[in-house]
């Protein structure tokens, strides 16, 4: 079976719509919406493109990750060509371009829109050129790459993490088990495309069911209400920055109150939705919202099943054919369901990654001599089986509105700023964001202190969503007696 079943025989059900919102002007030229017999066409059509460009399979190809049609077929189309594609954020800044595309070495740059890069890029011709009558290619599922995701770490530059075309099926299948998820759904999303939420679930995942990904191209309350109001029979999946705003928003706008109340499962992930946002969340709509739970190297761990109901706090039991263990300070595994104790969460299965690309070294901290996945996340376990996530291990990880963010790659670009001594990068508890990047900064008295500067070095050279919300200058940083900086003060 391949990764997209329904086009081998495709039909004119809905597949793909990209919405665009009221505050962005749609492009012209390009339909809005493709329906699965158009989809196979576009495919083929970005196919042949490959073929041309003599892209082989297992080859990689970075990709600008626009929310766009175009972009969206050729997402599938080198999937379904056994092509790796390597997203690119369209807001990545200059060191973590050179980085990615430095490691990765993609055979060829594709963009929807070549103009607006920063780096030369080949058009993607997918929309243009579907009058080719070839089907899509049928290849089945094996154990090769088809994504290459960075993703941060506590330090250094983001890693590459692959993931091959069954380790995400199988994880989309445990997925559609959980939620009872099937063609007759559509998957509502506006979360961008280079990362494992809006890409392996709400795209792979809606077109492997046979169902259709209406994706609103940038987080918009109202256009995501209107989506979910035009589909007979929604999944919304968000992260819990964008479910804060549209409680927000569903205070004053009954049309989303409403659209929101309708939805058939409203799926929270990428972070912890705190139970006061649940409870909103069921005051406004009249319903819950299930969370589950996983990284990019490991794809979905837990899930809470759509049968359960929402159950605040929890992220639900190990999806099936995932195995999970909780693991004490020594390593040794705890047998513990009461709730209460603390272990690291360990992962191992068939969507756990291979290895980081190029980097043996964090390989060898990764993996447990079991070949079980270390997440870094602490959990407990109820007598179901289900974990609660109750913290992280290092404080150098910062997830923020969703994005994991490494301290240590943020202090680097700091500490090269001029008049920047020393530096701790901290998150701090955000009711929006979830964490909110804060920057210390100890700076030479000689320099004038310019906190916009920094904040936008970050901006440049990272990404935009890396940057610091604040900076706090001050005369130094408490360290402990071996003079390592004590996070811990700085959050408290
Ligand atoms: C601000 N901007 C700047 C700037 N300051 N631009 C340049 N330089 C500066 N100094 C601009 C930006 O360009 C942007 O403009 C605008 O400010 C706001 O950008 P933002 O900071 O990104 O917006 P924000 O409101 O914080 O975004 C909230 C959000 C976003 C929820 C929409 O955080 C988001 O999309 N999160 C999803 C994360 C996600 O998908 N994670 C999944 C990881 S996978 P403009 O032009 O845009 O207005 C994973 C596994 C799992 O975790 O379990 O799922
Ligand atoms: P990423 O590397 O971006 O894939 O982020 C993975 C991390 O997101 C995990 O290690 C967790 O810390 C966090 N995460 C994902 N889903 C949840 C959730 N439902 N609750 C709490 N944390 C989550």
């Amino acid at each position: 079976m391949s990764l997209f079943p329904r086009l081998a025989s495709p039909d004119a059900r809905l597949a793909l719509l990209v919405d665009d919102g009221p505050r962005l002007t749609p492009r012209t030229g390009h339909p809005r919406s493709l329906d699965y017999a158009t989809l196979a066409r576009a495919v083929s059509a970005h196919v042949a493109q490959l073929d041309e460009l003599g892209v082989d399979p297992g080859a990689r190809v970075a990709i600008w990750a626009h929310s766009d049609l175009p972009t969206l077929v050729a997402l599938v189309g080198n999937a379904l060509a056994g092509v790796v594609s390597v997203p690119l954020s369209p807001k990545l800044g200059a060191r973590e371009l050179m980085h990615v595309l430095t490691d990765a070495e993609p055979a060829v740059v594709l963009a929807s829109d070549v103009q607006g890069q920063s780096t030369p890029a080949l058009p993607i011709r997918a929309l243009e050129t579907m009058h080719a009558s070839e089907p899509p290619p049928i290849r089945a599922l094996d154990d090769e790459p088809v994504l290459l995701l960075y993703t941060s770490g506590t330090t250094g530059a983001p890693k590459g993490v692959e993931l091959s075309a069954r380790g995400i099926a199988a994880n989309l299948d445990a997925l559609a088990d959980a939620w009872a998820w099937t063609e007759a759904d559509d998957v509502v999303h506006a979360l961008p495309l280079f990362h494992v939420h809006g890409l392996v679930l709400g795209l792979f995942g809606a077109l492997r069911m046979g169902g259709a990904l209406r994706h609103v191209s940038r987080f918009d309350p109202a256009a995501l209400g209107a989506q979910l109001a035009a589909s007979p029979r929604a999944m919304l999946f968000a992260v819990p920055t964008m479910i804060h705003r549209l409680i927000d928003a569903a205070e004053t706008d009954a049309a989303i109150a409403s659209a929101l109340g309708r939805v058939r499962l409203v799926v929270s992930g990428s972070a912890g939705l705190p139970t006061r946002e649940h409870r909103r969340f069921e005051a406004i709509t009249g319903r819950g919202v299930v969370e589950r739970y996983g990284l990019t190297e490991t794809l979905i761990v837990c899930g809470v099943r759509a049968d359960e109901g929402a159950r605040p706090g929890y992220v639900g039991r190990p999806l099936s054919g995932v195995e999970v263990r909780l693991v004490d300070d020594a390593g040794s595994v705890i047998d513990a369901h009461d709730d209460t104790t603390i272990g690291e969460v360990l992962v191992r299965g068939p969507s756990v990654l291979g290895g980081y690309l190029h980097r043996p070294d964090a390989n060898e901290e990764a993996f447990d001599a079991e070949g079980f996945f270390r997440t870094g996340d602490l959990a407990t376990r109820a007598s179901d089986g289900a974990l609660r996530i109750v913290g992280r291990k290092s404080t150098d990880l910062i997830k923020c509105g969703g994005f994991k963010i490494g301290a240590g790659e943020i202090e680097a670009v700091l500490l090269e700023q001029p008049g920047v001594r020393e530096v701790a990068v901290v998150g701090m508890p955000d009711e929006d964001l979830g964490e909110r990047i804060v920057a210390f900064v100890v700076a030479d008295p000689s320099v004038a202190r310019d906190a916009d500067a920094l904040i936008a070095a970050v901006a440049r050279e990272l990404a935009v969503h890396k940057r610091p919300r604040e900076i706090r200058f001050v005369d130094d940083l408490p360290r402990n007696a071996m003079g390592k900086v004590q996070k811990a003060k700085l959050r408290a």
